[in-house]
């Protein structure tokens, strides 16, 4: 089987918030089993801190290349208890690229289209570190033409997937437009896309 590579294209964006040198915000894209995990975890507040608390989490979840997209949610909690805690989503895409698994612990947000539709996946309020609730993975079946975007809440939700100045753009490309045309001013912002090719 062609590596999950050739079948799904990443790309990612960040800006720190405009006053601070460190983002709060960090993101991972990992081969796990496999597969393609994409991890992205906002520290609370920003700066420093939120830098640490972000780290730490994103060494748990490495530390743990075969774990479930729930059990990096529960890896990353334990590594955050000593921290000022953080948010999250992980989204998985399986080997043969046909099937998607996402969870979430606060507003890291997703966005998919998907054969045509788009939906806005939902998270579980809570705070990783602080606030741990009961996790409900999903798992999508992905058809041919897709695209996952995951961001953090430095980016307003404000964009539609189905616009059509996006419909030719890579992975790449579209992660920079979004984070271009909708960045807050006043937080970290991160975007992370997955696409099929
Ligand atoms: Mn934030």
């Amino acid at each position: 089987m062609d590596p999950v590579a050739t079948r799904v294209a990443v790309g990612a964006a960040n800006r720190p918030h405009p006053g601070e040198l460190a983002s709060g915000d960090h993101w991972l894209v990992e081969d796990a089993a496999g597969g393609l995990r994409v991890s992205l975890i906002d520290g609370a507040g920003h700066g420093p801190g939120a830098a640490f608390a972000a780290h730490a989490a994103a060494a748990a979840i490495a530390a743990a290349p075969t774990a479930s997209v729930g059990e990096c949610l529960r890896h990353a909690h334990e590594a955050l208890r000593a921290t000022r805690g953080a948010v999250m989503s992980v989204a998985s895409v399986d080997a043969a690229g046909v099937s998607l698994s996402l969870a979430g612990v606060g507003n890291v947000e997703a966005a998919l289209l998907n054969g045509g539709a788009e939906t806005h996946p939902v998270t579980q309020r809570g705070m990783l570190g602080l606030a741990m609730p009961r996790i409900r993975p999903l798992t999508i079946a992905l058809g041919d033409q897709w695209t996952l975007v995951l961001y953090s809440d430095g980016v307003r939700g404000r964009f539609t997937l189905r616009a059509p100045e996006f419909a030719a753009l890579s992975a790449q490309e579209l992660a920079d437009a979004i984070l271009r045309d909708f960045a807050r001013a006043d937080d970290d912002a991160t975007v992370v896309v997955l696409r099929s090719r």
